[in-house]
């Protein structure tokens, strides 16, 4: 690899339209963050960069709904997410934000020069406009009927009930969510990134020349490539964002993909005047830290942006990790099924070191991964309190018994001794080696290898007997685990920053410097240890109970909410008389291909035997519904769906835990009779 003079660390913006929680911490914060502090440890010339992503619809849409301005709400978040970084010791440089001054300067300047070069498209295409509130709709302010399962609220790029992404235009009857309208058709401008153009150099540039990516990154960006780049839109028709710089845009903002990226460069612009050495020097190594779902955005759009402006250098390395689920569920801010940072603080203060290496022992780091409590608290209990605080504690305590917490001196060493000492050495290498290839799960694995070399040593040693016999041995046996006490505080400081600290203070270290770990000696004889405490205590089943019962809450709370939908509007018998319910049988299930949910029936319904398709794919399996008894709605309009024309609907209840179920007929009804 080249040797660069100095690094440029980014880390995705969080949008700032809600709190962070702990699948950030895993997939994005907590690597970018050991991977910076270890380099610094290194003395390395090395910045980090972050802030808020402060544009894009949901935020607009999120203001909307509390009827607050979308700068109310960016501030709200802004100020929460920088406090829970700081909070878990993500040492950014700077966290800034995308609705400042100098990020609208940055972005307008970056976008103005493309313009000026002529490296844009200006297209005018037909968008869906809502006359009443006169305003163009982003796609999720319309809804309308799926074409594909008729879900009466799909949004306009993508029906959640079948799963399909959707365009506006696929809708039926699509309607303004801003003023409940008909939208219409109306021409209007836009600037499009022609990425086709770009693509025989990123062939060149991530395919062949990066080839040492993360199999996950490499493997996204090919099948991006391979499916053919097509030109992207960098602007849209809203009054949040950053203005479009050019004349007779009024109403036109930048696409936020286009601006977030260049908040990178805004925050290093406000961090240091010297911010073209970090972004226009090729001795800068740059690498953004982001989750798997920005890995387009970092190796295609935004390098792609950069190579058309042409003066910035390029991303290095950009080392995306998967997804982290939650107790075997995807994490949801809607649904509430999160850890989220403030609210952990308060059921574990002082403890972030703890999650900080949870979330790095089971980080995604190549695969979607599964956060549970038990797993936290086994981790918590049995390697931090047992293996770490346990080494530390006992070497601490004997220093005091022996010593008076003075450093012995050494003195002859057996082979033991000198075993140990060229294990803790390779240690030290192993560590490194995988902290620079950013395997930072391997890395914490290898660290904590020094606290079980160490509690092994003592286990062979056993000072504490031979104290009796042969005392001046003793002094040796302290003087070596108190060198890999000493070792420990710095190896694991990127991981644990906040405990090494402390465990610093207990032996009198000041702060952590990587090259001592080279040294014979880190603590000399005659220095004086202090008296120790608790680097760590053991978490209780209760105390994880607790956040099993919150979680359990969330869930029902959630479907709860969803399932007991207010009583709709009063309606007369007539109306009801008009509803046709029969009993019926299910004969006949097949899975409707190419969709998650559907499943297509063939039904007796006493009066014929007819096809219908409902959405309960997930909760049933077809194999077991022939003989299934069911109320079917017979007098519904019939429905296409997926090509299929479904004549009739099966009553389904929702239970309060998201399952579905049939609305079932006595056991001896007939199919056909009527439902009053
Ligand atoms: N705001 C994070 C997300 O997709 C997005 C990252 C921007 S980094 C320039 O949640
Ligand atoms: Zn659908």
């Amino acid at each position: 690899m080249k040797d660069y003079k100095r690094t440029l660390v980014t880390s995705a913006l969080p949008y700032a339209n809600g709190p962070i929680h702990l699948g950030h911490l895993a997939g994005v914060y907590v690597p970018s963050d050991i991977y910076t502090r270890y380099q610094r440890l290194r003395g390395k010339d090395i910045i980090h960069v972050c802030g808020s992503d402060e544009h894009g619809v949901p935020i607009t849409l999120k203001a909307r709904n509390e009827g607050v301005s979308p700068q109310a709400i960016v501030d709200r978040y802004h100020a929460i997410n920088k406090k829970a970084f700081e909070d878990f010791g993500i040492a950014f440089d700077i966290y800034s934000r995308t609705s400042n001054k100098m990020h609208y300067e940055t972005a307008s300047t970056f976008f103005r020069k493309l313009y000026d070069d002529g490296k844009f498209i200006e297209k005018s295409t037909d968008q869906y406009f809502d006359t009443e509130s006169n305003t163009f709709l982003a796609d999720r302010y319309i809804t309308g009927t799926c074409p594909h399962c008729s879900n009466p609220e799909a949004y306009g790029d993508q029906c959640e009930q079948c799963g399909t992404s959707l365009s506006p235009s696929d809708l039926i009857n699509p309607t303004s969510r801003l003023s409940g309208s008909k939208p219409v058709l109306k021409e209007t401008k836009h600037w499009y990134l022609p990425l086709d153009k770009y693509e025989p150099w990123l062939k060149q540039w991530i395919l062949e020349e990066h080839k040492e990516w993360k199999p996950n990154v490499y493997g996204q960006c090919k099948s991006w490539i391979d499916q053919g780049l097509q030109p992207r839109a960098v602007s849209r028709d809203l009054n949040w964002g950053v203005p479009v710089p050019v004349e007779n845009a009024e109403g036109k903002v930048l696409y936020v993909w286009f601006d977030a990226p260049i908040g990178y460069i805004s925050a290093t612009r406000e961090l240091t005047d010297k911010w073209e050495k970090y972004w226009k020097d090729e001795d800068t190594r740059m690498i953004h830290f982001i989750g798997k779902d920005n890995i387009v955005f970092h190796c295609i759009i935004f390098p792609a942006m950069l190579k058309a402006e042409g003066s910035y250098i390029l991303p290095d390395n950009v080392p995306a990790n998967e997804f982290l689920n939650l107790e075997s569920d995807k994490i949801s801010t809607s649904r509430n099924w999160a850890v989220w940072l403030h609210e952990y603080l308060e059921d574990f203060p002082g403890k972030q070191d703890v999650l900080r290496y949870v979330l790095c022992a089971n980080a995604p780091e190549a695969k979607d991964n599964d956060f549970t409590w038990k797993d936290f608290q086994n981790r918590n209990n049995n390697e931090l309190v047992a293996i770490l605080g346990n080494f530390v504690n006992r070497t601490l305590v004997l220093t005091n018994k022996y010593y008076d917490g003075a450093v012995p001196a050494r003195g002859q060493l057996n082979e033991t001794d000198k075993n140990v000492l060229s294990e803790t050495a390779k240690i030290v290498e192993s560590v490194e080696k995988s902290l620079e290839s950013f395997r930072f799960r391997e890395a914490v694995k290898l660290a904590m290898d020094l606290a079980r070399l160490g509690n092994k040593y003592l286990a062979e040693t056993e000072p504490w007997k031979v104290i009796k016999t042969d005392p001046v041995r003793v002094e040796t046996i302290l003087n070596i685990s108190l060198q890999i006490t000493a070792g420990l505080s710095i190896l694991l400081e990127p991981f644990l920053p906040f405990s090494m600290k402390k465990l610093r203070d207990y032996i009198g270290l000041g702060a952590a410097e990587w090259e001592l770990l080279r040294s014979e000696e880190i603590l000399k004889p005659g220095h004086k240890t202090g008296k120790p405490g608790l680097l760590f205590d053991k978490v209780e089943d209760e105390a994880i109970q607790v956040q099993l019962d919150k979680l359990k809450n969330s869930k029902a709370k959630a479907s709860n909410e969803a399932a007991l939908t207010p009583q709709k509007e009063e309606v007369s018998f007539d109306d009801f008389t008009k509803m046709d319910i029969r009993t019926a049988t299910i004969l006949e299930a097949e899975k409707v291909p190419k969709t998650k949910k559907l499943i297509k029936m063939l039904v007796d319904t006493g009066i014929d035997q007819r096809t219908i398709v409902s959405g309960i794919a997930e909760y049933y399996d077809p194999a077991v519904l022939p003989g299934q008894k069911v109320c079917v709605l017979v007098n519904l309009a019939p429905r296409k769906i997926m090509g299929i024309v479904s004549q009739g609907m099966i009553l389904l209840s929702e239970n309060s835990d998201g399952q579905l179920f049939f609305v079932e007929p006595g056991k001896t009804a007939h199919n056909g009779a009527e439902v009053n």
